[in-house]
Formats: structure tokens, sequence, C-alpha cells
């Protein structure tokens, strides 16, 4: 990204620029130079949190790019161990989603907490919220928002005037699902194609579990080299 961006960023968000900034909870900061630094974008938890509902609530941010593969993970605890070694921040709240639109905020209003996780979520836990986006250049941004769970966030953040001026969508701002490459493929279908291609050109076919493995084989064998 163009340093002038860092500029238009600046211009958008009061609080901090950089290639997206979370405004709900409140990030750690400016963080423009170290965005693509796992886990946090190069900056520690300076002590700040931010309140934020035990059951789960709206997360706000204003990303810059077209579009962007995102992920939404959490990791509890006072102090996460932030070495590039343990990834503490393997629960997932939302999984990768193609967020779309840029230079806007974009909100999600009923992020809920991982049911694995429910049982340590409790008023007065620390935790820290990650938001990674992906972008077309292939770089991955990272973002921290540093939390503590409170029983009355959710009744704060519920007053209209509180909620309209925090969680919205900007126009163009919006999302797209990422369809499962594994689920979507389907590799009957794909087999039964190569099939009959066998069969157009004269071979013997019969529907054996051993051709439906060599067809299913050469099926993704095909796919693979289509990839690239
Ligand atoms: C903590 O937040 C306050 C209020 O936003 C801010 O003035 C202060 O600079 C922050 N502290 C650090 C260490 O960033
Ligand atoms: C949570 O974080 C706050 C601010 O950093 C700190 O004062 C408090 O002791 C922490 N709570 C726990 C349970 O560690
Ligand atoms: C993600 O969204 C952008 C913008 O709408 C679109 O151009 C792109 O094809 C989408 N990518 C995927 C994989 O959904
Ligand atoms: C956001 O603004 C910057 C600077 O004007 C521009 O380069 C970028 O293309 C804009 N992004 C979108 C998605 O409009
Ligand atoms: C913003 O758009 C996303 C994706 O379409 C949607 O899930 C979310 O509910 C919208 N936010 C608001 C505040 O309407
Ligand atoms: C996959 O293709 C086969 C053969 O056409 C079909 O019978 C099956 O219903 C398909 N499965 C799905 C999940 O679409
Ligand atoms: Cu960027």
């Amino acid at each position: 990204m163009l340093p002038s961006l860092f500029l238009a960023a600046a211009a958008l968000a009061s609080t901090a620029s950089a290639h997206f900034v979370i405004t709900y909870p409140a990030d750690r900061g400016n963080s423009y130079n170290t965005q693509f630094q796992f886990p946090c974008g190069g900056l520690s938890n300076n002590g700040n949190r931010s309140a934020w509902p035990t059951n789960g609530g709206a997360i706000a941010f204003v990303p810059l790019h077209d579009f962007a593969f995102t992920t939404i993970n959490i990791a509890i605890g006072n102090s996460v161990q932030e070495t590039t070694d343990v990834n503490r921040y393997n629960h997932i709240m939302v999984a990768t989603f193609n967020q779309t639109g840029g230079n806007g905020t974009f909100c999600l209003p009923t992020v809920k907490i991982p049911g694995s996780l429910k049982p340590l979520v409790k008023a007065g836990v620390n935790a820290t919220i990650q938001v990674v986006q992906l972008v077309a250049s292939g770089s991955a941004l990272y973002n921290c928002a540093d939390i503590t769970f409170s029983d009355t966030e959710a009744q704060r953040f519920g007053n209209p005037q509180i909620w309209n001026s925090i969680c919205f969508n900007s126009t163009n701002m919006g999302a797209n699902r990422l369809s499962n490459a594994e689920t979507a493929v389907n590799y009957t279908e794909l087999a039964l194609q190569e099939l009959n291609l066998k069969t157009a050109a004269g071979a013997q076919v019969s529907l054996t579990s051993t051709t439906l493995f060599f067809s299913l084989a050469a099926s993704i064998a095909v796919l693979l080299s289509e990839m690239w």
C-alpha cells in the first residue's frame, strides 16, 4: 500500500492510521508500518482494555482494501503469549469470509463467544480479539483489540445513540461467504465426467470402486494442475 493511504486512513479514522483500524472494541493503536506482523500487527498490550459483552457483541472496523479474506479470533487471558512459535489466537469467533468494500465502517453486530471458551468467560476476565485480513496482494494484516468481559457493556452499547454511531455498514461495505472448495467440489460428479470421457474415447468402463478411485485421482490431478 502506498504511503498516501496513510493520510487517507488518518482522515478516516481519527484514532489511528493503518491498513485497517478496529473501532469497536478499540485496537491497540497505530500499527501502519508493522501490521503485517503476526499476531497483533507488531503492537503489544499497552494496558488499556475496552469493556466487551460477556455474551458476545459487536465488532466494527474500517478496512481500506477493495476486499479482504477476514477471520476473527480470540485468545483468553490477561497476558497472552504472542510469540510466533505458539498461536494462542486459535479460537475462531468468525470463520474466514470475504469482506467487501473499503474506506468505510464495517460492523458485525452479534459476534458470539466460541462454545469451547464459554466456561472461561465471565465478567472481569481479560481477552484479546484478533482480526486478520488477507488482502489481494497476498499480505496478511493483523490487528488486535484488548478487552475485559463485562456484564453491563451490552446494555450500554444497546443504547441506540451509541449503537448507531459505532455499529453500521457504510455504503458499499458488505461481505460474502467463501465456499469451501473441499465440500463444493462434487468428486463423484467429477469421477463420472471422467468416466464419460473415457467411454467417448471407446474405453471399456465398469463402475467398480477401483475405476472410480483412479478416476477420482485423475480428476484431482487435473484440478490441481488447473490451479497452477
Ligand atoms: C490508553 O488509552 C488512553 C485513552 O484512550 C490514552 O490516552 C492512552 O494514551 C492509552 N495508553 C497507552 C499506553 O497507549
Ligand atoms: C485485566 O486487565 C486489567 C488492565 O490491564 C488489569 O488491571 C486487571 O488486573 C486484569 N484482570 C485480570 C483478572 O487479570
Ligand atoms: C471477494 O469479493 C470481491 C469484491 O466483491 C470479489 O471481486 C471477489 O471475487 C471475491 N472473492 C471470493 C473468493 O469470493
Ligand atoms: C481507499 O482510499 C484510498 C486512498 O484514496 C484508495 O487508494 C483506495 O483505493 C480506496 N479503497 C477503496 C476500496 O475504495
Ligand atoms: C454489515 O454487513 C454484514 C455482511 O453483509 C452483515 O452481516 C452485518 O449484519 C451488517 N452490519 C449491520 C450493522 O447491519
Ligand atoms: C454429486 O454428483 C452425483 C452424481 O451426479 C449426484 O448423485 C450427487 O447427488 C451429487 N452430490 C451432491 C452433494 O451434490
Ligand atoms: Cu493495506
